[in-house]
């Protein structure tokens, strides 16, 4: 089977812009009705639903940006009554609270069936079998790739992060096909593979690696590593989560589902910017129930390609991601923001609100990060518990809110360089994989 959902996979551009349009008016009707952050946006922009006209009418649309989903922070986005919400999921917010999104029964369904599509794209059947070494749970990547192995009818190995000898007997004794995780732990993985000596052991013929960027040589690692071949997977929660793009088998930029999401790439004045060229991405959810966004900010830099595809498809296709338009940080495919960070530090006593971030990898490749705070003056006894202590306190609370362990390194006040302009808070020390 080459398409899953061959009536869209493959629509002729003509039908598919007249497709987005009615998706579109039907989108911006259903937050102007029901939504009363995008209604009072429309009313300030002084337009209505009927507005929308053609698709280039999008510009006339307000903006959403990721701050919005923490402004009206649980549920206040969401576009039907809770009774229709079937499940939730969170993201890391801009600072303090996550950003929690909705799905209704249709949502979870377009997005197995989206993720299907990228699986049949990627040249998996139900034959297959599919380890999700995920992190399960408020991540959209767990739950979203899960629920795509089942819609596509291949056999899901949900084994979720971690214990890598014991992930590596999993494909050994279930015979896995095929491997989802982030690329910085498929090079870990790789590499335990190698040490444990049991390549031809394994069945792996697919990889699918997303949720950090990764380059054209991790990737040529990881095929030679596994014997596979390896397919960036993109997807964020805020518009439904992982496989909301994806690359086929031509491994040459991602397919993004146009029936699905418009697309912009945009320049920092907010024009579209010319075929080819470098912007941020923005998009529209065309189906979405539960939490349509309009114009959503990603903050992901790309470039839009040629949609023709040697495979057939008609979608739009993006670039991989070149990196970010804001100050987001991605720690082992975790979102971090510094403001997240200092939002912990400044509620905690004994130290100051000077702080840095160090990032770097590790031996196993995997991203350390690690915070330098200066302990306040009169808060040290001299007594070493009392150190271990603090340090404790903010390992804890720094965890609880990033969702992944931050050492920290506790100096002297004064030894951060105050500075009289932007500080400059974030060393990032890895080399690009
Ligand atoms: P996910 O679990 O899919 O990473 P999040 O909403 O937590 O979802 O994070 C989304 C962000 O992760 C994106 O905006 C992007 O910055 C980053 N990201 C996800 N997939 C990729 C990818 N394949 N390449 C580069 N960055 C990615
Ligand atoms: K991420
Ligand atoms: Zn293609």
């Amino acid at each position: 089977m080459k398409y899953w959902q061959p009536k869209y996979e493959t629509m002729e551009h003509d039908e598919l812009r007249e497709l987005q349009l009615n998706r579109l008016k039907k989108t911006a009707a259903a937050v102007y009705n029901n939504v009363p952050f995008y209604r009072e946006k429309f009313k300030a922009l002084g337009i209505t639903p009927d507005d929308i006209r053609s698709l280039d009418d999008i510009r006339k649309l307000p903006i959403t940006k990721k701050t919005d989903l923490r402004d009206n922070y649980p549920f206040g986005l969401f576009a039907v009554p809770k009774k229709d919400i079937v499940r939730i999921h969170a993201s890391s917010g801009t600072s303090g609270k996550p950003t929690v999104v909705g799905y209704t029964a249709n949502d979870i369904e377009t997005w197995a069936n989206m993720m299907a599509r990228n699986f049949t794209m990627v040249g998996l059947d139900a034959n297959d079998v599919f380890q999700n070494a995920v992190n399960y749970g408020l991540f959209t990547g767990g739950l979203g790739f899960h629920y795509g192995i089942e819609q596509l009818g291949a056999m899901a190995v949900p084994s979720g992060t971690g214990n890598t000898v014991r992930q590596i007997e999993m494909m050994q004794d279930f015979g896995v096909t095929a491997i989802h995780c982030t690329p910085s732990y498929g090079l870990y993985l790789a590499e335990t593979v190698r040490e444990m000596n049991i390549l031809d052991k394994l069945s792996l013929r697919v990889g699918c690696f997303g949720a950090e960027p990764w380059s054209s040589s991790t990737r040529k690692e990881l095929e030679d590593a596994f014997n596979i071949k390896a397919y960036d997977s993109y997807g964020l929660s805020e518009m439904m989560g992982p496989g909301i793009a994806f690359e086929c088998q031509e491994q040459d930029g991602l397919h993004i589902w146009s029936d699905h999401y418009l697309v912009e790439v945009l320049d920092e004045d907010g024009e579209q910017v010319a075929e080819g060229e470098k912007g941020e991405l923005v998009l529209t959810s065309l189906t979405k129930e539960a939490l349509p966004v309009i114009r959503y900010r990603t903050g992901d830099i790309t470039r839009l390609l040629k949609s023709e595809c040697v495979c057939g498809r008609t979608s739009n296709r993006i670039s991989r991601i070149l990196g970010r338009a804001d100050d987001m940080l991605i720690v082992r495919g975790i979102n971090v923001f510094p403001s997240q960070i200092e939002n912990v530090l400044v509620r905690i006593e004994k130290i100051t609100d000077q702080f840095e971030i160090y990032l770097d990898r590790n031996k196993k490749k995997l991203d350390e990060i690690t915070v330098r705070v200066e302990l306040d003056e009169g808060a040290f006894t001299g007594e070493i518990q009392d150190l271990e202590s603090t340090k404790r306190l903010v390992e804890g609370e720094l965890k609880s809110v990033l969702n992944i362990r931050a050492n920290v390194e506790l100096v002297e006040k004064g030894t951060i360089p105050r500075s009289t302009g932007k500080a400059k808070r974030v060393f990032d020390r890895r080399e690009a994989i």
